[in-house]
């Protein structure tokens, strides 16, 4: 897709990378496109995304950039938006498929690092330790105490997995085998017996995994049919000294729901890295001890931080050079 000017000069694209990135891949793509960039990290509204994006060919974009139909309108020569997120929730798929837009995510490269975290939020919340941080922290601690910021065990208990894709798989993994827990699982559809084995996880009910999981974690896509796919129905069914971990994304959970669980006894502990209308968290959150509150980090070490933004580089120069992105979301090529 270069393009030769009369005088035989070779055009590059046009790519903009919608915020600041790791500035060696920003070169990588200098190489092959010219590149407008945010590295001042500006948060653009709508409009001067599209106006910024005016004339490109491709965008870099991250989850803070709504790829819809009224940007897709207002930048026809628009033929890919690479996300540096496996989640694509930003992005109207639909309305890029029309467009003929191809979309892409970061897969894989994030599924063990994000893992880790998630599990990390299972234990900080159900051991009780930013609370006993804060404890220690506001100068309370001055003896020891039988009962002391005693919280739920996690080895040996059962951990309940709402979403079975491939973060969701590979935390099956490391509560199966790593702490020895029964691990029940629902997803939209159950994985096959060779999977299941592999993961040691069984498929229920999502009534049956808000019922028996002591460690519920939610690791499925967000849409409209998993908004609020944790409100105060789902809540009152599970156990009062049950621990619910969010790595998903805002918007999956009630905010207001939990809170008020929380609140009253009905959930032992949360931990949770998104929020309804994040980085806004509701403030309901914020003053209860139980809950874990992180911005939105699960996939932040720099390597798999660096491995997204390459594989969305990767993306950029694979379609519009090669013809064929790596990853993509919808079938265009
Ligand atoms: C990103 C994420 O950091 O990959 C995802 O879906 O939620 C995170 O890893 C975030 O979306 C920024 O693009």
């Amino acid at each position: 897709m270069q393009l030769k000017t009369s005088s035989g000069r070779i055009n590059k694209p046009a790519v903009l990378v919608a915020r600041a990135i790791f500035p060696e891949v920003l070169q990588t793509l200098q190489q092959h496109f010219e590149v407008t960039s945010n590295q001042a990290d500006v948060l653009w509204n709508p409009e001067q995304l599209a106006f910024a994006a005016k004339g490109v060919a491709g965008i870099l974009t991250t989850g803070s950039e709504r790829i819809d139909a009224a940007l897709l309108a207002a930048c026809p020569d628009l033929k890919i938006c690479a996300n540096m997120a496996v989640g694509y929730n930003n992005f109207d798929v639909a309305a890029m498929t029309t467009a003929r837009v191809v979309a892409t995510n970061t897969p894989d490269v994030l599924t063990e690092t994000t893992a880790d975290f998630g599990f990390a939020l299972i234990l900080a919340a159900a051991r009780r330790m930013t609370e006993g941080e804060h404890f220690l922290r506001a100068g309370l601690w001055n003896r020891w105490r039988y009962d002391m910021l005693a919280g739920a065990e996690v080895h040996g208990t059962t951990l309940g997995i709402l979403g079975m894709g491939r973060i969701g798989q590979a935390i099956a993994k490391r509560g199966a085998h790593g702490f020895g827990m029964r691990v029940i699982y629902h997803n939209r559809s159950r994985l096959d017996a060779v999977t299941e084995g592999v993961c040691a996880a069984s498929f229920v009910s999502k009534q049956d995994l808000l019922q028996q999981a002591d460690h519920l974690i939610l690791v499925l896509p967000y849409s409209t049919e998993s908004h609020h796919a944790i409100g105060v129905a789902e809540l009152a069914q599970m156990k009062p000294t049950a621990t619910l971990v969010n790595i998903a994304r805002g918007g999956i959970v009630d905010d207001v729901a939990l809170a008020a669980a929380l609140k009253a006894g009905a959930l032992a502990a949360a931990g949770l890295d998104v929020f309804e209308g994040e980085p806004r968290v509701h403030p309901d959150l914020l003053t209860l001890p139980n809950v874990v509150l992180t911005p939105h980090i699960a996939s932040a070490t720099l390597r798999t931080r660096r491995a997204m933004a390459q594989l969305a580089a990767a993306n950029l120069i694979g379609f519009l050079l090669h013809g064929k992105a790596l990853t993509p979301l919808n079938a265009l090529q």
